[in-house]
């Protein structure tokens, strides 16, 4: 049977992304397109970022650039990429993308992946290619998450480990994993997906750390499967300058159960107050005092509102 095969176009469907950096050239959104033979299609050999930039009083401000950018080279490196991009070539095309999209505050989304030079699972003879789109991204897991506390549930799926997958590279790879988590969660009602490790250790959330609140000393979930937050690493420097005193520290899920409070944080879910794991509500089962403060502090940094941590944002109009 005859058919047509689809243009482009047709399967492209548009998120907003207006102009996107693919390459070295700024093209729309319908014409940014890849072949179907792609590496990382088929293999998951791609590694990327997530940053916000946010409004401020002198225009859009990308956060913590130099960190992402940074760590998006170390995602490649991990994976045995090598890149020919520098962190400040990498910097330039992420604002360049900003200011063409004349953008007030979005979510950045830098990928770099093997192209389709070649099929099959050796990587030697394929392509890097980088790209940048940038979004308009609210909430994370949604405003009433986000005012009320999201609803937990602790995965069957088990964080990856270290010795089976990189879990330290934001590969996409390593995502299959948080898709499987995430969707079973919110299939079942719940928000967000927790994820333990194999001996039932805390872990973290699909996309997110996690901190709780016990007694007044701040716990942050530190292990090494973990992805190195860069919001974590922001929170707890916000914490401490507070006056909250901040520990790292291994948890079993029943030490969240029974904290004061609970908290994810990640460039996209910014700080969401958690009301309930499994269906035990966590406090008063709503989103608590020291979680909203922190989300509100959060924000107020994020867009400039406080000059000792101007050197986290990077002006796009300079
Ligand atoms: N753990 C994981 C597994 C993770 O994906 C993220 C970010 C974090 C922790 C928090 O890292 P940081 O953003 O540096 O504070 N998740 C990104 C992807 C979200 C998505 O849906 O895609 C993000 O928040 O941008």
């Amino acid at each position: 049977m005859a058919t047509t095969p689809p243009s482009s176009t047709d399967t492209t469907s548009s998120l907003g992304a207006g102009l996107i950096w693919l390459d070295g050239a700024l093209v729309p959104e319908a014409q940014a397109t890849v072949s179907v033979l792609t590496h990382a299609l088929h293999y998951g050999t791609s590694v990327f970022e997530g940053i916000r930039a946010y409004e401020t009083d002198r225009g859009a401000a990308v956060f913590r650039l130099r960190e992402h950018a940074q760590r998006l080279l170390d995602s490649a490196k991990i994976l045995g990429m090598k890149p020919s991009w520098s962190v400040e070539a990498i910097e330039q095309a992420i604002v360049e993308t900003v200011k063409a999209n004349d953008r007030r505050s979005c979510y950045v989304r830098p990928l770099i992946w093997y192209g389709p030079e070649s099929l099959g699972i050796n990587p030697a003879r394929n392509k890097l290619h980088f790209m940048v789109a940038t979004l308009p991204w609210g909430t994370y897991l949604g405003e009433e998450a986000v005012r009320q506390g999201a609803k937990l549930m602790t995965s069957s799926w088990r964080r990856s480990s270290g010795d089976i997958m990189p879990t330290k590279s934001k590969a996409g790879g390593n995502y299959v994993n948080s898709v499987l988590a995430n969707s079973e969660a919110r299939e079942n009602g719940f928000d967000e997906a927790l994820l333990l490790d194999k001996q039932g250790f805390v872990a973290e959330g699909s996309g997110e750390n996690v901190f709780f609140l016990q007694g007044g000393t701040l716990y942050a979930i530190a292990h090494s499967v973990n992805l190195r937050g860069i919001t974590r690493d922001t929170v707890i420097q916000l914490a401490r300058d507070l006056g909250t005193p901040v520990e790292n520290t291994m948890a079993v899920r029943d030490e969240l159960y029974t904290a004061d409070e609970v908290f994810m944080v990640g460039t996209a879910a910014e700080v969401t107050p958690i009301a309930s794991i499994d269906r035990r509500p966590i406090g008063p089962g709503a989103a608590g005092p020291y979680s909203l403060a922190m989300r509100q502090r959060y924000l107020e940094v994020v867009s400039g509102k406080h000059p000792e941590y101007q050197r986290w944002l990077t002006y796009v109009n300079g």
